[in-house]
């Protein structure tokens, strides 16, 4: 069973995706997810003008030798396009795999290890009247886990809040998930002043707790955007109100300030969602420094690559903690449910759940019910790709905003 054809293909049914289809000489489709939010063109470039040809011919059979052909014999290693490009084939190999053996992809990851993976939504707002209001949005879609994103007093439009009507995906709900992106040629810019946020969260983690109570696990993302000492100051303050975790705290490139962190505050750590390999965890692994691996199959070289960074983290006891927002695609979302359903140290998935047109695009098969996602039973990932819906909805440039802090300085996003 050899590779005969590689389609790299784009389209916005809302926001933009590229997925890789691979289809072997007997007629087996695979299909992978190659979507790098406001760089698509580049992994698109990277599969269409380098890998495509090198596919031709290949055993479909050999996910393994595979993966180490494109990432040892590229020289050039890791970084977020040659790793996007990487995962696509390789989520696209294990769809074929399970496929020709009549299976669900997570029966040839070992099997189910638990009843369905517990998701966590978004809820936020600028004050917290409306954020209250989106809380209870997510409770009544089922949601038994919530991430929590606030204004600030004196700043604009901030990072994971759903404050501006295109923001708004009809119905009267507003959500933040940059869906649509905002298009055009350059990137929105936002405004940030750390001393404000560190006041203003804990207020607002101190009421969320007074009315929803002890036991609703509630999760914050602080984008990239501390100095160590300034997150361990954060995950101290938090610590009255139990988080199940706080996310990219600092640039972890420096993984050595989360060493800083960790000195001062039990609240847990989730860090990853830019990470690419294994390498990338290796001292956070190591030193027990998180909690939490962000990663999602998408931006990690695949399922074969993402499963042996949860196997060298469980021997640390930490957990898998997938990025799921809206900029990873339904075959991304259905790799990674696969492989959760599967690991033995499952922690959360992030569900931020796609728009219709999108679900028109893909077709998942993957359900959520009581606030838990579950993998389709069919052949494969459970996930197609409509070739006239995607003709409908041709590529348009998005950019995931910038950030300043008050001066115009350039500050982390
Ligand atoms: O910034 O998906 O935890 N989720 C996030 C997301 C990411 C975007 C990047 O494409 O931080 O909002
Ligand atoms: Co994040």
């Amino acid at each position: 069973m050899h590779i005969a054809n590689a389609e790299v293909l784009v389209a916005n049914p809302g926001r933009n995706f590229v997925t890789l289809r691979l289809t072997t000489d007997d007629g087996f489709v695979g299909l992978g997810d190659a979507t790098l939010n406001g760089r698509e063109l580049a992994v698109a470039a990277y599969l269409r003008e380098h890998l495509t040809s090198l596919l031709i011919g290949l055993d479909a059979h050999q996910i393994e030798d595979t993966w180490q052909y494109l990432y040892r014999g590229g020289y050039w290693r890791r970084g977020p396009v040659t790793m996007a490009a990487i995962a696509a084939v390789d989520t696209a190999l294990w769809d074929i795999k399970a496929k020709v053996a009549k299976l669900p992809l997570y029966q040839l990851l070992g099997g189910r290890s638990r009843n369905g993976l517990l998701a966590y939504g978004h809820a936020s707002g600028v004050e917290l009247p409306e954020l209250y209001e989106s809380i209870h949005r997510n409770l009544g879609q089922g949601y038994r886990a919530v991430r929590v994103q606030t204004g600030v007093p004196g700043l604009g439009s901030l990072y994971g809040v759903a404050a501006s009507e295109n923001a708004s995906t009809g119905g009267g709900e507003r959500r933040y998930d940059y869906e649509p992106a905002r298009r055009g040629a350059v990137p929105l810019e936002e405004r940030w002043d750390t001393r404000a946020y560190l006041r203003h969260v804990p207020t607002v983690f101190e009421a969320v707790r007074n009315e929803f109570g002890p036991e609703l696990p509630l999760l914050h993302d602080a984008h990239h955007r501390l100095t160590p000492i300034q997150a361990a100051k954060l995950g101290k303050a938090l610590e009255p109100y139990d988080l199940f975790w706080l996310e990219d705290v600092t640039p972890a490139e420096n993984q050595a300030a989360l060493r800083r962190v960790r000195e001062h505050t039990t609240t847990p750590l989730a860090i990853g969602e830019v990470f690419n390999t294994l390498w990338d965890y290796r001292s956070l692994f190591e030193e027990q420094l998180i909690d939490y691996v962000r990663s999602a199959v998408t931006h990690t070289g695949g399922i074969t690559a993402l499963r042996r960074i949860f196997d060298y983290a469980a021997i640390y006891q930490i957990k898998s903690g997938v990025h799921g927002p809206t900029d990873v695609s339904p075959v991304g979302l259905a790799a990674a449910i696969h492989l959760g359903i599967a690991i033995p140290n499952f922690g959360i998935q992030e569900y931020m759940r796609h728009s219709a047109e999108t679900h028109a695009l893909f077709r998942p098969r993957y359900t959520f019910a009581d606030g838990m996602l579950n993998p389709s039973e069919e052949p494969g990932l459970g996930v197609d790709y409509d070739d006239e819906i995607a003709q409908a909805h041709p590529y348009e440039a998005a950019y995931l905003p910038v950030n300043r802090l008050l001066d115009g300085t350039m500050h982390d996003w």
